[in-house]
């Protein structure tokens, strides 16, 4: 498969893995350690040991040169939030139906010291058994892509299609991924923005400078902000930020990277439901 998904997903994971190598390998001098650890399935569940894969299958960028190794944890929090234009109580935020308002993610506590900030959020509701591509009901959730290939692209198979996924809020992306990118220790000119990965996905990361060794954040607050708007009429939209190796969200997830580059920090989240009221 060869789809927008797959090469934002490929964009981003690059990204990432072309700055852990350059730092991994200025830190360490490419040594390497196969100990590891894979979060499962479900992207919300208990991280699981995993041995003998540092590589993760995601491959390195020019092929020969050595694997970055990688270890999974769980550390930090991150949530969601309306900034402007709107209110929460815990897990529920309320907006006007009709009304424009700014969604945050909030890192509420951060690892002992990071030098890349993944977020990445969802708020498509993915109706698996729909159709996709007229192939028939189901057709969203059966792994495949149901659609015409052309020049070795599709419009997107299951959750990126937007067949198969409703997308009752509109959000207006900023010109510059930096303009909704708030880490008080970005280095701007690495600010980099995942809009194509699927309808109402999106991720944004970014590294503290440009040359290692990297400074040491270990910043709070609201990192990431997008600017959207309930439709005119009442509506619960359910709004998950996706960790990293979340299926969907792969290495573009929701992370904290600390000093070593290797050690990618998983946050505790909680979804939200926002509330689009009727006046
Ligand atoms: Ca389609
Ligand atoms: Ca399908
Ligand atoms: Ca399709």
């Amino acid at each position: 498969m060869f789809d927008l998904r797959y090469l934002a997903t490929r964009a981003f994971a690059l990204m990432l893995i072309a700055f852990a190598a350059v730092v991994f390998l200025a830190a360490c001098g490419g040594s390497d350690d196969d100990s590891g650890t894979e979060l499962n399935g479900s992207g919300q569940g208990e991280p699981q040991e995993r041995n003998g894969d540092p590589g993760q299958g995601d491959g390195v960028p020019g092929g020969g040169q050595t694997p970055i190794s990688e270890t999974i944890i769980d550390g930090g929090e991150m949530k969601l939030t309306v900034v402007e234009g709107g209110s929460c109580t815990g897990a529920d935020c309320f907006v006007e139906a009709g009304a424009t308002f700014t969604l945050g993610v909030e890192v509420v506590e951060a690892p002992p010291s990071y030098v890349l900030l993944q977020t990445f959020v969802d708020f498509g509701v993915y109706d698996p058994e729909a159709s996709e591509d007229d192939a028939g009901d189901g057709t969203c959730g059966d792994g495949i892509e149901n659609g015409p290939v052309v020049d070795g692209q599709t419009d997107g198979a299951d959750r990126a299609d937007e067949d198969c996924v409703t997308v009752a809020l509109t959000y207006v992306p900023a010109t510059e991924a930096a303009d909704e990118f708030f880490w008080a220790d970005l280095e701007p000119a690495t600010a980099v923005r995942a809009l194509s990965m699927g309808p109402g996905l999106v991720g944004h990361g970014g590294i503290s400078g440009l040359i290692p060794p990297l400074p040491e954040s270990t910043a709070t607050g609201i990192m990431t902000q997008l600017e959207m708007s309930c439709p005119a009429d009442a509506v619960d939209v359910p709004i998950s930020l996706l960790i990293y190796r979340d299926p969907l969200a792969s290495t573009s997830g929701s992370a904290f990277v600390a000093p070593d580059a290797g050690t990618k920090i998983v946050p505790a989240i909680t979804p939200i439901t926002l509330h689009c009221e009727a006046p």
